[in-house]
């Protein structure tokens, strides 16, 4: 039997641990330059809207996002305990109120503004109607016509109960430029009613949207393959490529960045890639034609190539 020195395996160890951490390490710079490319392209911020059902873990991405971008833990969104709504308003995290380094240079970058707001109510989405609450709302978001802190739990109400409700003039500040859809890992449950109804409110816009996907609450599902799968599932349902959806463990108070930020961070890079295209439906069926963007400039990253035939942005 070969005796084993006690010393040397912790040497090893620590190597291993250095190894480890000096991939890691370079990997993080790396990803942070293809974000700052990225960004440098992007004429001005762009404003994110967070979807999905309530308790999903919207505002807590919006903070877990923050965290690794700046390596310390604030709360910028309220979150709450996951049963009853607790963002009910309009609230946008603008990046002058979470970007602010020290560098000149990195200050300058265009980081994305988040809207966060009230989690969709499945029971407001009926798939026999075309005009439910939901898609008024989406209706009135994604078109900046909303003020900041509108109450849309109230708006939902009036809406229910066939109030009419006066339109503000489109506020460009707050016109949505990208969607990201939320959903939570801790169950099985789908809302493919919503989804829907998000789609075909951004088919009616004179421009669509570029989609993209988090799955929160991974913790709760320890079967990598499950996950995965589950990952593949909600990219043929809601029609955009496996690599725009992340699956995500969400930071906590008290927590600092730690290898997810990565992750985090390599999914911010793109979402912000400059050349960005509208997602293409095609569980509602629409005309092919590319959306470009306001800001569209030449490509300064690597695009994705398309896979499975399906549109990527
Ligand atoms: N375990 C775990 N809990 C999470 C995660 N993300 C969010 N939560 C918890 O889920 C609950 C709801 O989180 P929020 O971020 O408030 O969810 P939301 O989608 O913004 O909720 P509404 O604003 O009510 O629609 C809170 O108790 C969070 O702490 C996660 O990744 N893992
Ligand atoms: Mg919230």
């Amino acid at each position: 039997m070969t005796e084993t020195n006690p010393e040397n395996e912790t040497k090893v160890d620590e190597y291993q641990g250095s190894l480890a951490n000096s991939k890691e390490d370079e990997r993080r710079i790396e990803v942070w330059n293809e974000l700052k490319a990225n960004l440098k392209e992007i004429k001005k911020p762009k404003n994110v809207l967070l979807l999905g059902e309530y308790g999903t873990g919207k505002s807590s991405f919006i903070n877990t996002v923050i965290t690794a971008l700046t390596g310390k833990y604030r709360y910028y969104a309220d979150i709450g305990s996951g049963n009853l709504h607790s963002t009910t308003r309009l609230h946008k995290i603008s990046c002058k109120e979470y970007w602010n380094p020290e560098n000149e240079e990195d200050r300058a970058l265009n980081l994305p503004n988040f809207i966060d707001i009230i989690g969709l109510d499945v029971q407001l989405s009926n798939p026999y109607e075309r005009d439910t609450v939901n898609s008024q709302i989406m209706n009135l978001i994604l078109n900046g016509k909303l003020s900041e802190d509108t109450d849309l739990l109230d708006l939902g109400m009036k809406l229910k109960e066939g109030k009419k409700i006066v339109e503000k003039s489109e506020d460009e500040s707050l016109v949505i430029d990208i969607i990201v859809i939320v959903v939570s890992l801790e169950d099985d449950k789908i809302p493919h009613t919503l989804l829907d109804e998000i789609y075909a409110e951004s088919k009616k816009r004179s421009r669509q949207f570029p989609v993209f996907a988090v799955l929160t609450k991974s913790d709760k599902c320890n079967d990598q393959e499950k996950l995965e799968k589950k990952k593949k599932y909600i990219a043929e349902e809601i029609s955009i490529d496996v690599r725009k959806i992340l699956i995500c463990k969400n930071y906590h108070a008290g927590q600092n960045p730690d290898s997810r930020d990565v992750e985090i961070l390599e999914f911010l890079t793109k979402l912000c890639d400059p050349c960005l295209k509208a997602v293409k439906l095609h569980k509602v069926e629409v005309e092919e034609e590319q959306a470009t963007l306001p800001d569209t400039v030449a490509p300064t990253s690597t695009p994705i190539p398309p896979t499975n035939g399906c549109s990527l942005m």
